[in-house]
């Protein structure tokens, strides 16, 4: 299978992950610690050095704890020096932009960002999935309920017994209205949203079902990193000492049909997804 995006293609034939570049000073793992361009300049040399296929550009939070919205001037303002710089540094980076707005999907394409990442899958703008065909960038279409600001909270967290069914109902109802809006099927790419209107229950079932939401027929992303329902699992209560929780995650994803992972710590991830790899498929 192959992603389609702005500057060319990219072949799923192996895991591929996207290094997390949070340029929000809210973020829930590791909110603040870009303080400039020039520090999210070297995380995204190291997140390539160790391994990331592309890396992935956020502006606007949705940390659990409510996030505050963002003005388009703010987010540009945040997240375009940081793909200029990117594009500088490392000529032909996949690099995606992790917005809800169209005016700021339409801006970073321009300045060189191939893939637009919306956790609303195009629900809270409604000039998103035309800007993204006008564009010709790839997307990723994540599942979620309700605004920015509830919904990594549990506040859209209803679902009968197959919350599964639910979550694959909505992510094609997002296939369509990206078809309708003149994207190209070969451009999407779908992801459950573990911890995005979910109890962990729930983001739990997705991964364990997550052959379902493949059966859809697009490549599947998904983003665990770091996550409340690791930390509930482990007890490990820092967010960036989650790294094992990670990667068991990300594994088992992978044996289910995942094919590209969103993650804040490339090196392991890189090195357990090759090795799960190399033992599902049966080449080394
Ligand atoms: N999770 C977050 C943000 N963007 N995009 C996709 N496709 N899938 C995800 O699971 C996903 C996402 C939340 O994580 P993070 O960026 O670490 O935190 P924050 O939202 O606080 O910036």
């Amino acid at each position: 299978m192959h992603w389609h995006h702005a500057t060319g293609t990219l072949s799923l034939d192996k895991p591929r992950i996207f290094g997390i570049v949070n340029v929000t000073p809210d973020s829930f793992s590791d909110g603040g610690r870009l303080q400039t361009v020039d520090d999210a300049r070297r995380l995204i040399d190291q997140l390539l050095a160790e391994g990331a296929d592309g890396v992935d550009v956020g502006g606007e939070s949705t940390r659990p704890q409510g996030a505050t919205p963002v003005s388009v001037d703010e987010e540009l303002r945040r997240v375009v020096p940081v793909i200029d710089a990117a594009v500088r540094d490392h000529p032909g980076v996949l690099i995606s932009i992790d917005t809800v707005k169209a005016r700021v999907a339409t801006e970073c394409a321009a300045v060189g960002a191939s893939i637009v990442n919306d956790v609303s899958a195009f629900r809270l703008d409604p000039q998103m999935g035309g800007a993204c065909a006008r564009a010709g960038v790839g997307v990723v279409l994540m599942h979620s309920r309700g605004d920015v600001a509830d919904m990594a909270t549990f506040a859209h967290a209803t679902y009968g017994d197959d919350p599964v069914s639910e979550i694959v109902a909505e992510l094609c109802t997002a296939v369509e209205r990206a078809s309708a809006a003149g994207i190209p099927a070969e451009r999407v790419v779908l992801d459950p949203g573990v911890g995005f209107s979910k109890r962990s229950a729930q983001s739990i079932a997705a991964l364990r079902e997550l052959n379902r939401i493949a059966a859809i027929g697009r490549p599947v992303m998904v983003g665990v990193s770091r996550k409340r329902f690791i930390g509930e699992l482990t007890g490990v209560t820092t967010p960036a000492h989650r790294v094992a929780g990670t990667v068991g995650a990300n594994v088992m994803a992978l044996e289910r049909g995942a094919r590209l992972f969103r993650v804040h710590d490339v090196r392991p991830n890189r090195e357990a997804l090759d090795v799960a790899w190399a033992i599902l498929d049966g080449r080394s």
